[in-house]
């Protein structure tokens, strides 16, 4: 599926904006009465938001099952010629789509678009009334999955094994779509360069097969570069500027279909000419070593929930650039495509990671509570939820296959990997992820349970990311024991042969709260804990990265482990810098300076 886009033969409305809205209590209203007569009551809502934190009613904001969303659309005037779809940039976790009293179609997936064509269901130049119903249950069918639990007053509960609340709603913005019946479908773009000298090539699916016609165009100076010919081709670019990793880089491929002199069908989607590869203790880029600063991050902000907005998306990637940050992960799921689209532009490097996860039942009366019982058994993480999980490597994978930022794809956070069952569920998914793109490396992310001896599914993967807690959940407050032991589990993890990312480390953190002493949840005693992470890091030539949890304190669902959410960020939910934040872009600037010869990027950039 392409991103929708505006192009000589393509159009788009935005669909952003208030919409009608309604709580389904009993999740039984009936859509042809809601499709025909309208949505009962007066609500509104904004999309994209996440509905949870709008209303000032928490029983709007605990509600377990389906929200109606509903507004009135115009097809263009123009569109009467062409194919007409309505595309979601995701729905959290499910949805079904009306067109008046039609139903174009339903999606399960909290995190991926989605689009239905309902071409025959609308008129150019005339309304349509537009409801979808979303559904914020997880079960052992989703990914990630979940429980559901009937009390006996009747009142649902929604139980899952994240640490992060979970957001409901349509959190990316809906867009109407008009393109050409004669359309491209897909493509996919690989790279590579020898010397000066960068080599493109593509695989185009068209609807229906004709000529193809494909320009190169090198963004920074809008020239063409390259030009070629077929659904599957390839071209040189002479004087290959590279995507770098602080700087980034981008050509588009301009795809044409054409009928004789006439273009039928014209898309661009960028690329960037990179390399990636793990080499013995070294993750390489452009065949240069490359060493992972940055965070595990959320889509999470005050009022919005997880809903996408571009001026948090550009503050957040500025406060990255000024704590000295290369990299991210899109912790726990995939990021909405313009905060990709901003770090492809930007050089801001991605480990892109599914919405698996909660995928461990070992950790009940630990630090989450899942009722205990085995990981994979029925019920529990089974095949259903592997059938999922297959989708969601897929799905991720097909959306940002083309992206330059993306460098790992991880699988899994925090998954039973040492469980009975284990290798039998990771096995196939960890095929799969190299199927879908044998030019990335795949990963995925370790629990402190799982530790070299107990794991079973390390061997299957090209990096080792791990998350570790020792000095917060574990020798709380120890920092001096916390080292000897991570020091000792790092000799484990060495033995491997394989690059290792810290993909998490971190501890709870009042702003404003300050001691003398090391004292867990002051700022001082963050500061601490990272220094001692710092050591454990530097201290090893296969540590290939470090990304602290978390980039921000983020909301989670209640527990008496979190006062008003997980305050593990390096800044607060609204983005003020902890001192940790100052101790880490001493740190990174100088860690950069020393491997790419600059002090800061983005200034630099700036010129
Ligand atoms: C983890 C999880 C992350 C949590 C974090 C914490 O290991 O991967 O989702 O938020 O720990 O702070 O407990």
């Amino acid at each position: 599926m392409l991103t929708p886009k505006d192009t000589p033969t393509r159009e788009t409305r935005v669909l952003d904006g208030t919409w009608r809205f309604a709580v389904d209590w009993d999740n039984d209203l009936d859509p042809a009465t809601l499709t025909s007569e309208g949505l009962p009551g007066g609500l509104e809502i904004a999309v994209p938001a996440s509905v949870n934190d709008l209303f000032a009613d928490e029983e709007v904001r605990n509600h377990v099952g389906y929200w109606w969303y509903q507004r009135r659309v115009r097809v263009p005037r123009g569109w009467g010629e062409d194919q007409v779809l309505v595309h979601f940039g995701s729905a959290t976790h499910a949805a079904t789509v009306w067109v008046d009293g039609h139903e174009a179609g339903s999606f399960k997936g909290g995190y991926m678009p989605f689009e239905f064509d309902i071409t025959d269901h609308v008129t150019a130049g005339e309304e349509f009334l537009l409801t979808v119903r979303v559904d914020n249950r997880l079960d052992n069918t989703c990914i990630p999955p979940g429980t559901v639990t009937e009390l006996p007053d009747g009142r649902r509960q929604q139980n899952y094994l994240h640490d992060f609340y979970n957001y409901t709603g349509l959190h990316r913005s809906v867009t109407l779509v008009a393109r050409p019946q004669r359309h491209v479908c897909d493509v996919t773009v690989t790279t590579s360069y020898e010397g000066t000298t960068g080599t493109v090539n593509w695989e185009i699916e068209q609807a229906v097969d004709g000529d193809v016609k494909v320009h190169v165009v090198d963004k920074q100076t809008g020239k063409t570069v390259a030009e070629g010919e077929g659904a599957t081709g390839s071209a040189e670019i002479a004087d290959v500027t590279l995507w770098t990793p602080g700087v980034g880089g981008l050509y588009d491929l301009v795809i044409e279909l054409v009928d004789g002199d006439e273009v039928v069908d014209s898309y661009a989607q960028h690329f960037g000419v990179r390399t990636v590869e793990v080499r013995d203790n070294e993750f390489l880029i452009n065949g240069k070593p490359f060493y992972f600063t940055g965070f595990g991050m959320h889509e999470d902000h005050e009022t919005l929930g997880k809903g996408h907005s571009n001026a948090h998306m550009i503050q957040d990637t500025e406060l990255l650039s000024w704590i000295g940050a290369n990299s991210l992960r899109t912790s726990h799921y995939p990021y909405a495509e313009e905060f990709m689209d901003f770090c492809d532009r930007h050089g801001i490097v991605v480990i892109d990671e599914t919405p698996a996860v909660g995928l461990n039942w070992g950790m009940a009366g630990g630090i989450l509570d899942s009722g205990g019982g085995e990981t994979f058994e029925k019920g529990h993480v089974d095949d259903d939820t592997q059938a999922q999980h297959r989708l969601e490597i897929e799905r991720l994978i097909a959306r940002d296959k083309n992206r330059p930022s993306v460098v790992i794809w991880s699988i899994a956070n925090e998954p039973d990997s040492s469980g009975r069952g284990a290798r039998e569920y990771f096995e196939p998914l960890a095929q799969l992820a190299r199927d879908c793109d044998p030019t990335r490396p795949v990963g995925f992310v370790n629990v402190t349970f799982a530790t070299p001896d107990e794991d079973k599914i390390t061997d299957l993967f090209d990096v080792i990311m791990i998350n570790r807690y020792n000095g917060w959940y574990f020798q709380t407050g120890d920092l001096v024991s916390a080292e000897q032991t991570m020091s000792e589990e790092l000799a484990g993890w060495e033995k491997y042969g394989k690059p290792i990312i810290y993909t998490e480390f971190g501890a709870d953190t009042v702003a404003g709260l300050h001691s003398v002493y090391n004292q867990p949840f002051t700022e001082d005693f963050q500061v601490a804990y990272l220094e001692m992470c710092a050591r454990v890091f530097d201290s090893s030539k296969w540590v290939v990265g470090e990304q602290m949890w978390n980039f921000a304190d983020f909301q989670t669902k209640y527990g008496y482990a979190r006062v008003d959410g997980n305050k593990k960020g390096a800044f607060t939910r609204d983005r003020r810098p902890k001192a940790a934040a100052r101790y880490l872009r001493g740190r990174w600037t100088a860690k950069d300076e020393a491997a790419y010869g600059r002090r800061d990027w983005r200034i630099r950039e700036r010129g």
